[in-house]
């Protein structure tokens, strides 16, 4: 059984929002057309409330400086996807009646989180990997943004979670311009990446 997971397609991470990742309303079509050859979709939703640690208005700092918490490292940014507003809503365009469920993180005050599976001290759980593991889901395609932070983590722990894991990588943009070193990464732990193409031959 397999499943195409959404990462944190949003308004506020489209080109024109506050966090917005280049090229990003690209990819809509692109994940569109994807939806219809998988099992189960699910997408992942960033869910913050106001004040949210993350955010550097919250410790009156500039966004992408740096601050330490407990569990490690915090980048800072821009306020976005606060609950309840326009830029947390799954981006306009995309197939949501094709979506089975959406699962929300980054929903305490106190810690961010990258993943669509944990936070990132790696405690409270979304409850992703239960609903997977329920449907007998085992191989997981990965698309949305950032790929360079939340689709990255959220790849991560679902490798460590005993998933077959790939990055559909023409269904993702990033933040950073050099997402080589991430591809890498993200290959020598055991990642496939692959094109929406190369997955219309299968
Ligand atoms: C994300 C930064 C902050 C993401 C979410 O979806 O990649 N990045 N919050
Ligand atoms: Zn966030």
């Amino acid at each position: 059984m397999n499943a195409l997971i959404i990462i944190d397609m949003q308004n506020d991470f489209m080109p024109e929002g506050p966090l917005g990742v280049k090229e990003a309303e690209e990819i809509i079509p692109v994940i569109n057309n994807l939806m219809d050859r998988f099992d189960n979709v699910f997408a992942s939703q960033d869910w913050h409330p106001k004040h949210h640690v993350s955010f550097a208005s919250t410790h009156n700092k500039k966004p992408f400086e740096k601050i330490q918490l407990d569990h490690g490292d915090q980048t800072l940014w821009p306020d976005h996807c606060i609950q309840d507003t326009f830029g947390a809503e799954l981006v306009t365009g995309l197939r949501r009646s094709k979506i089975r469920r959406v699962f929300q993180k980054g929903v305490g005050t106190d810690i961010d989180s990258y993943s669509a599976f944990f936070d990132n001290a790696q405690q409270r759980k979304t409850g992703l990997d239960e609903y997977l593991k329920e449907l007998k889901v085992n191989t997981l395609y990965f698309t949305g943004v950032a790929l360079d932070y939340c689709v990255k983590y959220s790849a991560i722990d679902a490798k460590n979670l005993g998933y077959d894991v790939y990055i559909i990588l023409d269904a993702c943009k990033g933040i950073h311009e050099d997402l080589d070193p991430i591809l890498k990464e993200l290959q020598e732990k055991g990642i496939h990446t692959i094109t929406s193409d190369a997955l219309a031959e299968l």
